[in-house]
């Protein structure tokens, strides 16, 4: 590959933008989150490029918006437009009915339409149809998660030469449960298509590397360590681990500042002799809620000394309300939440504050920073952020946290964590007991070495891994300007 002209498109299901309609009609905000942030200041020095669906649907004209929005990024932002249909078939329908609730072992929650399959081809031809009117052979193709999985394989039907390579940021299953898929040969043939593929963990490797041995017997793997090559008759594929994190240093200095100091401190004021336990979530089924506050029901039985003594803020981001299962969620919670609370509340003290909202970031960093122990009990997670961003803010290094096992995080943060099974309530609810009574130099020992943890493998690292594994080269290879701002500064904003 041509190393002075390599510039990175990255591809993923939305562009790293929210619309929002305005009093004078549709505009573009910044979207946030880690990977933006790591991605940005590589594409602002070399001219990179992000492809993405809007997040509307064709009949309205975002193309326009693109243009200033783009000049601003300081990098190219070109959008996919989808149809209602293949919103409905290809996102709401393969993406969110299928792949993810494969993807987290949830298979009997699946809805395995053909039509939905079909759809999804077509919707990832189009991604590789914009990709390869904007990008060229020097390109470096970097593809985001299970929506686009058959995206190389698009490219080359295309007749697109281009070095690509595919992150997935929620699990590959085991065997037993991929293999119920009825289009696995044909997904795990197109996955070989990259020149890199990369999961979450190790676990996540294992498992796909397993369901390939299902597709062909002579499977022979070269290498040692997190990134070995696959070779599939005369295909060889890298194959890769590479936690993703987020960046330490922006959440520990804005945790600090006063506006999130005072914010924190006001807050807990109003929860006078208690201690704190959070849980944040987006709505989703996956994220263990139902079972976590059956656990947290079970602890104010059982150890009664805890009643009026913890209060739980579980905050509960809206996600995919359009979808029934997920409605079903929320009334779900709306009747566990009441019923505890109608059960325990007494005068000065209510066991659970519940948040279903999304919350600016200082708010949240306020929660991160007050909170005496974070609860984190997702039934399977590709990783789960919050359980890092939680540490990076516990400045104080004086918090507990409790986290699944089946989260990827559970692989680097096991050893400071409290590890619990979301399945098992009476654990859970043990977990909570002895994260309540813990010492503080046993939080201290613990909560330092998470945050060592988080601060030395964060977003940057991340980035960095990746890019080596793909094209030998890290983020020094695109030098740093002196105004970079950790989001899209948009001209509408
Ligand atoms: P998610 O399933 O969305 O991501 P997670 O990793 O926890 O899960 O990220 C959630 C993000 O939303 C966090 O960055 C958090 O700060 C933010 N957030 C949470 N609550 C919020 C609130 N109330 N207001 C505003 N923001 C809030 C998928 C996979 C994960 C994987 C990530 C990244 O499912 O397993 O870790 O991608 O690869």
């Amino acid at each position: 590959m041509e190393e002075s002209g390599t510039r990175i498109v990255a591809v993923s299901n939305r562009l790293p933008i929210r619309l929002v309609h305005g009093p004078d009609g549709l505009e573009i905000k910044p979207g946030t989150g880690g990977l933006v942030t790591a991605l940005a200041p590589v594409f602002r020095n070399r001219g990179g490029v992000w492809i993405g669906w809007s997040g509307g649907t064709d009949d309205e004209d975002v193309a326009g918006l693109m243009e200033p929005a783009s000049r601003e990024a300081g990098y190219r932002l070109y959008p996919v437009r989808l149809s209602a249909d293949e919103v409905g078939d290809y996102y709401y329908g393969f993406s969110n009915e299928v792949i993810w609730p494969l993807f987290h072992d949830l298979q009997t929650r699946c809805n395995f339409k053909p039509r939905y399959w079909q759809q999804y081809l077509k919707v990832n031809r189009k991604f590789a149809e914009i990709t390869t009117k904007h990008s060229s052979e020097t390109d470096y193709i970097w593809v985001h998660d299970y929506h686009l999985m058959h995206m190389a394989q698009s490219l080359k039907e295309l007749g697109t030469e281009r070095n690509t390579g595919f992150f997935l940021h929620i699990p590959f299953p085991p065997e037993d449960i991929f293999m119920k898929l009825p289009w696995r040969a044909q997904i795990l043939r197109a996955l070989l298509e990259y020149e890199l593929v990369g999961f979450q963990t190790m676990r996540d490797r294992k498992n796909f590397i397993q369901c390939l041995r299902h597709i062909s017997s002579g499977i022979r793997i070269s290498g040692r360590g997190p990134v070995v090559t696959v070779i599939v008759g005369d295909k060889r594929v890298r194959v890769g681990a590479f936690p993703i994190s987020i960046d330490h240093d922006a959440f520990a200095r804005d945790a600090k500042s006063k506006k999130v100091a005072d914010l924190a401190w006001y807050l807990h004021e109003a929860l006078p002799d208690q201690q704190v336990i959070l849980g944040v979530d987006r709505l989703d089924y996956t994220k263990g809620i139902p079972e976590r506050l059956e656990a947290f029901k079970d602890a104010l039985s059982r150890f009664p000394e805890l009643q009026g003594k913890i209060t739980l803020v579980q905050v509960v981001v809206p996600s995919r309300e359009e979808v029934s299962e997920y409605q079903m969620l929320r009334e779900e919670l709306y009747r566990l939440v009441g019923e505890i609370n109608g059960k325990f509340t007494r005068s000065g003290w209510v066991p659970i504050h519940y948040l279903y909202r999304s919350l600016d970031r200082s708010e949240l960093l306020a929660y991160y920073r007050l909170a005496e122990i974070a609860i984190i009990t997702p039934l399977k997670d590709g990783m789960n952020l919050v359980a890092k961003e939680y540490c990076a803010c516990n400045l104080e290094e004086n918090g507990v946290l409790i986290l699944s096992e089946f989260a990827g995080a559970a692989a680097q943060l096991h050893r400071g964590a409290i590890m619990v099974n979301p399945y098992d309530v009476e654990g859970m609810s043990n977990a909570i007991h002895q994260a309540f009574h813990m010492d503080q130099a046993e939080r201290h020992n613990r909560m330092h070495r998470l945050r060592e943890i988080v601060h030395h493998r964060d977003i940057f690292w991340w980035v960095n891994n990746f890019l080596e594994a793909a094209i030998a080269k890290d983020l020094r290879s695109f030098p740093a300007v002196e105004d970079y701002v950790p989001e899209i500064p948009l001209a509408s904003n």
